[in-house]
Order: structure tokens, then sequence, then C-alpha cells
């Protein structure tokens, strides 16, 4: 498959997709959005991959949805054709592990974007923001839910509000970030986290990204009951004999994913 706006690449168990239309610092358009949803299923599908990892450039990660695209919708074309939905689901809908590497500017639909991730990595440069208000909108992709979420209610009302940008620190402070590492060492991180989790068997990488996403749907008591039926059903893994086996044997496992 050849792709206009985004890279792919297979190193090893992690496919890197890099998003790339530098020219308008990764706007998010609607055909980018569908190449993204492609390889992402193409991800999906290639059982030799474990984990993603997704990063844009190094000035931006990704500005946002396309404004020039965007413009001249009017509302009863948004809603009939459901504007910009569902190639955008299919972020969130990925059953394998995404690593978002950011570097510059996560904005609008960026930012969105990089929360539909599971984990963010962020190079000390990265800006995060939802400055939709300033364009007449408001956020349209999770930016009010997942980053309530992630950064509490005062804290995402102050960005959606003003649409100020939040700096890596104040990001990891609030726990948006998981990690910050240097700028030029953002690729090589994000990679070490891919192929470690790559490393393990992949049902039980999927299943604890089920479960730990199930704590934002559900309440705690059937989160707790979701995250113990998966637990035992991990008893039915050879992986769970191979890992536990490798342990008392001092030794390294060799996980098959089954
Ligand atoms: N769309 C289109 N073009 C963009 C863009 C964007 N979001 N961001 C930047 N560009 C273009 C600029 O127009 C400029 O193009 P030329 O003028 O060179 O042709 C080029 O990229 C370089 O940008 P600047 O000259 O502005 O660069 P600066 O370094 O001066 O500023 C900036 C960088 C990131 C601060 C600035 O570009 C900026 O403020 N960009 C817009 C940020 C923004 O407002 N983003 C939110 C967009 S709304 C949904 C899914 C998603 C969404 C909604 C719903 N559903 C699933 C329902 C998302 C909505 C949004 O993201």
């Amino acid at each position: 498959m050849t792709y206009k706006f985004i890279l792919f690449e297979k190193i090893d168990k992690v496919g890197l997709i890099t998003l790339h239309r530098p020219e308008v610092l990764n706007a998010l358009g609607e055909s980018l959005i569908d190449e993204l949803g492609t390889a992402l299923k193409d991800c999906e599908n290639d059982s030799d991959i474990h984990c993603m990892v997704l990063m844009g450039s190094e000035k931006a990660f990704a500005a946002g949805a396309d404004i020039k695209e965007m413009q001249a919708k009017i509302y009863s074309e948004a809603y009939l054709e459901d504007f910009i939905t569902k190639g955008w689901e299919k972020v969130s809908a990925c059953r394998k592990p995404i690593i978002a590497a950011v570097s510059g500017y996560a904005l609008g639909g960026g930012c969105e974007i990089a929360m539909m991730c599971d984990l963010i990595i962020a190079a000390e440069s990265a800006k995060f923001g939802q400055p939709e208000v300033t364009i007449g909108i408001l956020p349209g992709a999770g930016g009010t839910q997942r980053l309530t979420r992630a950064i509490g209610k005062s804290k995402a009302m102050d960005l959606c509000l003003t649409g100020r940008l939040m700096e890596a620190q104040e990001a990891e402070r609030a726990g948006l970030v998981a990690r910050i590492v240097p700028d030029n060492k953002l690729k090589e991180e994000a990679f070490a986290v891919a192929h470690k989790i790559a490393s393990y068997s992949l049902p039980v990488v999927m299943m604890i990204k089920e479960s730990v996403n199930r704590a934002f749907e559900v309440p705690l008591s059937e989160g707790l009951r979701f995250e113990r039926r998966l637990f035992q059903a991990s008893f039915s893994l050879d992986d769970q004999k191979e890992g536990m086996a490798a342990f008392l044997e001092k030794r390294t496992p060799k996980f098959k994913g089954k």
C-alpha cells in the first residue's frame, strides 16, 4: 500500500506510522485520516505486529483537523454525513497498543488523536492544546471528554475555554503525558517502550489495554469483575505457563502469543 499523507514502516514487531503533511503542520485532512485508519487496520491484521508508534514531525505532531477543509462546511452537510467521525473512530477502536510520540504542536484534533492512543511520550518541545474556541468551534473528537478525564475539570476548562497551550512539563505534571524525553531521543525512546511491550504475550498485552480502557466506561465494581475474568482467562494461555516457568527457572520467557 502506498500512502500520500503518512509514512509506514514495520520495524521488528512494531508498526511505525508517521504523519506526513509538513506544509500544513500535519493538519488532519479526511484523506490523511483515511490513510491512518487503513494503516492501523493493516497493523491489526498483521500478526507479526504487536504494537504501533504514531508520530509527526519535529515541529508538529499535528496542528488539528484541516481548517481549510472544514471552513465552508454547513450544518446540514456535517450532520447528514456525520462529518469526520468514521475515520477518527478507527484510532480509538484499535485493539493493539498505540504509543503517541509527540514533538511540537499537538493541537485540537492532534491532541485528541494523541489522547486516543494508549500512552503519550512527549519531547521537551511538545505543546498540547484545544484551541478550537479561537476559531469559533468546540473540540469534537474527545477534547472535552478524554482531556477532562486525563487532567481534571479545572485544567481542561482552562485549556478548552481559553485555547492556551500547555508545555510538556505541565502536561506530564497534569497526567496527560507518561514520560518526557529530550527532542533528539523521542523516536528512540518511543521505540524502546514499543519493543518492550512487543516482547510480551500479545493476547495479554491486548487484555491489559482492554481492561484499563474499561475503567473509563463502567463503575468500579464492573471494572474489577471484568479485570478478574480476563485475569482468570489468562490461565488458559500457554504464555502464562511459559512466563511463570521462565521466572522459576531464572530464564527469559519465550512468549508465543497463545
Ligand atoms: N488546518 C489547516 N492548515 C493548517 C492548520 C490546520 N489545523 N494548522 C496550520 N496550518 C497551515 C497554516 O495555514 C500554514 O499554511 P500556509 O499559510 O503556509 O499555506 C502552515 O500550516 C504553517 O502554519 P503557520 O504559518 O500558522 O505556523 P506557525 O508556526 O506560525 O503557527 C500553529 C503554528 C500551530 C500555532 C498555527 O498554525 C495554528 O494555530 N494552527 C491552527 C491550530 C488549530 O486551531 N487547531 C484546531 C483545529 S480544529 C472531529 C474530529 C476532529 C476535530 C473535530 C471533530 N470529529 C471526529 C467529529 C478537530 C478539530 C480541530 O482540530
